[in-house]
């Protein structure tokens, strides 16, 4: 019996010594283990009980029993201390210091062709046309045979065209390769007089570092009576010199297309040298950029749009609006507009 009592102070005082230590919930639960679970210190002085005689065993009992008592009542109650505190503890780390300065984002920005597209737009806004839409998805008849783009004609070659499967119909499906097919839907939806711009996506089958299958393009077409070649001259030069922003020199070239007759191509002086510098590597030291081509419209393409060539003439234009933003953002790589890296436009840029 005697040493029944050394044995439950001992456990007493290495008890205290571990509930002194334990600080948290875990390191607590650990100790319950140690004391009271199933393998437990205490456990072991319970099992004990039977090599006790039958005069002892009572008062055993009673002394052990209130030991496992006391020490599950102390384990609770510090439990629910630590309770206390780890929330505490987590509640303080969660809390959100509104006062605190936001870290910021970076702003975004509209896409250089898109920005390019906007300020073509406005422009011609200001000058009196309108902007039309149409499918990208079109049929070989409004994005050729309108166009007098005969069947033998090169632009009509599976090698240049995305053309979708023959699938029986008459007019077979492509992805149109110019907004032209937009223009001769406008032509046939609201009739002369008419001007509009046509900016959207083009397709071709082109894919080198200088031409992508898929790029943007704008054109313009205006319809009215007894146009003259000198409207569409200077609606081009203030198109050109608005967009950049200054007076630019420039020059109207002869040219061919099967749309127009005549046939024009705009070359406005180089914006990064103004052809002073032979080697530069944005016109190849000729001091002239190719910016865009024209026409007077083809009075076959004119009716065609359902309009009478007769009684309505008018001009039309196209031109590269991923080029034209390489040339105003000063962007030397066309795969830098397709490629989704903003870190080019973000950092210095490689001159
Ligand atoms: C170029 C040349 C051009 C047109 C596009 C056009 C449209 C209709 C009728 C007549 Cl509906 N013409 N568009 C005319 C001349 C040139 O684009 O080099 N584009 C990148």
């Amino acid at each position: 019996m005697g040493d029944l009592k050394t044995q439950v102070e001992d456990v007493r005082s290495s008890f205290g010594a571990a509930m002194a230590s334990a600080n948290s919930t875990d390191s607590l639960q650990e100790l319950k283990v140690r004391f009271l679970g199933r393998k437990g210190t205490l456990t072991a002085l319970l099992k004990s009980l039977g090599s006790f005689s039958p005069e002892e065993r009572p008062l055993a009992g009673e002394a052990l029993n209130e030991l496992r008592d006391e020490l599950e009542r102390k384990i609770d109650r510090k439990k629910q201390e630590l309770i206390q505190t780890e929330d505490a503890a987590a509640e303080a780390e969660d809390k959100i210091d509104v006062t605190m300065p936001s870290r910021g984002r970076p702003r975004g920005a509209f896409h250089p062709v898109a920005q390019t597209m906007h300020e073509i737009v406005g422009i011609m806004q200001g000058i009196g046309y309108s902007v039309a839409l149409g499918p990208e998805i079109e049929e070989d008849y409004y994005n050729f045979e309108c166009l007098n783009i005969p069947p033998w004609h090169p632009a009509r070659d599976m090698q240049d065209t995305f053309y979708f499967p023959d699938d029986g119909r008459e007019r077979r499906t492509l992805l149109r390769t110019h907004t032209s097919p937009v223009q001769i839907r406008a032509m046939l939806q609201y009739g002369a007089p008419l001007r509009i711009v046509c900016p959207g996506k083009v397709y071709r089958r082109d894919n080198d570092p200088t031409h992508s299958p898929m790029f943007n393009q704008i054109e313009g077409l205006l319809i009215e009576k007894d146009v003259s070649f000198s409207v569409l001259k200077g609606s081009l030069r203030e198109l050109m010199n608005g967009f950049f922003g200054r007076e630019l020199k420039n020059r109207f070239r002869a040219s061919y297309f099967p749309f127009t007759e005549p046939s024009m191509e705009l070359d406005i002086e180089c914006v990064e040298c103004s052809g002073k510098n032979s080697g530069c590597r944005v016109c190849k030291g000729t001091g002239w950029l190719e910016v865009c081509g024209m026409g007077m419209v083809h009075p076959s393409v004119v009716r065609s749009g359902g309009i009478d060539p007769e009684k309505y003439n008018g001009f039309a234009f196209g031109m590269g609006l991923d080029r034209m933003a390489m040339l105003k953002y000063g962007i030397n790589d066309l795969r830098y507009l397709f490629n989704g890296n903003v870190s080019y436009f973000l950092s210095g840029r490689d001159a």
